[in-house]
């Protein structure tokens, strides 16, 4: 099966994109191509567009520089809502494939604007290398119609980039995590089967955590026809927690004291909580965060019996 494969390739291919970065300097060449900017933005369709709020909140984290995410569509219908008119922008377009169209309608409409733009995609040739001022092309191949390991690695190497700007080396960090990461899925495996009994599924994060939280989310709704929602954490208390009851699976990402109160909150509702612990300080391992989720997917959909091969409805490029 190439879901699972590639959901377990992880291992082997994000230590690759780590060494990949850092012997061609593909952070060094993103930072240069971003480090005059007084925005950034980060745009793409699905998993992408998750990939784009953690990278934006990452940036911002590390760097202090405005930045935020938009979704492709929005920069085609509606430019003027998302795209501040002044100061000097830049713009990183995410495409697995390279070839969805709002992405790359998106990247002609931020040339005809002037704002430049690195475009990353793991397609040689693609379409949004072309409309693009730096095309990024990551050397890791992903057959899935579910993005999986694909979105793992670009995460981390706009972590990594993001660092570069800030003239910040995280080295020592990235290299534990990479050290244990056999480790980290295993049990991210194990917990997700323990995890698997739900009937509904709430994910919540927050900063680079809620595109964590959207992307997991994502992921059980594509591969296994789960009714799924996502939120900033503390928002959740704000209205949605309405529908808590037995069956109804909530995962929080962090594991702080005011992430506990509103676990015990939830669990005298009903619901069953699942904290998923930091395993950095200051939200690097987002990179690493959402294999529990590709795991719990891939479990629920062989209980319900869903095949993760051919997602309902869903094709591996959206072309409009
Ligand atoms: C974006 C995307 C995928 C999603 C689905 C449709 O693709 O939304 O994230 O899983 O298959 O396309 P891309 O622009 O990253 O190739």
């Amino acid at each position: 099966m190439p879901v699972e494969k590639e959901i377990r390739e992880n291992l082997v291919d994000i230590k690759k994109i780590y060494k990949w970065v850092k012997e061609e300097e593909i952070d060094e060449k993103i930072a240069d191509f971003l480090k005059n900017s007084d925005a950034v933005y980060f745009i793409g369709c699905g998993s992408s567009h998750y990939i784009s709020i953690i990278a934006s909140r990452y940036l911002t984290g590390v760097t202090g520089l405005e930045s935020k995410n938009i979704p492709a569509g929005e920069i085609l219908f509606s430019y003027d809502q998302s795209v501040s008119k002044y100061g000097n922008k830049t713009a990183v377009l995410m495409s697995r494939s390279g070839e969805t169209t709002e992405t790359v309608k998106a990247a002609e409409v931020l040339r005809n604007e002037g704002i430049k733009s690195v475009g990353i995609t793991i397609e040689k040739d693609s379409s949004l290398e072309k409309a693009v001022d730096l095309p990024i092309v990551v050397p890791i191949k992903e057959e899935s119609i579910v993005m999986t390991k694909s979105f793992n690695a670009i995460t981390l190497m706009l972590q990594m980039a993001a660092e570069r700007m800030a003239g910040v080396d995280k080295s020592r960090i990235y290299e534990e995590i990479l050290k244990n990461l056999e480790n980290i899925m295993k049990e991210s495996e194990r917990s997700a089967a323990d995890f698997a009994d739900g009937n509904r599924y709430v994910f919540l994060g927050v900063g680079p955590y809620e595109g964590v939280a959207r992307e997991a989310a994502l992921k059980l709704e594509e591969m296994s026809l789960t009714v799924v929602e996502a939120f900033s954490t503390f928002e959740y208390r704000h209205g949605p927690k309405s529908l808590v009851e037995e069956g109804v699976n909530i995962v929080i990402y962090a594991d702080g004291e005011e992430e506990r109160k509103l676990a015990d909150e939830l669990k005298a509702y009903g619901g069953k909580v699942i904290l998923r612990g930091k395993l950095s300080e200051n939200f690097e391992d987002s990179f690493v965060q959402t294999i529990f989720a590709q795991f719990l997917g891939l479990e629920i959909a062989k209980r319900k019996d869903v095949d993760v091969e051919n997602p309902r409805h869903l094709t591996k490029v959206v072309r409009i």
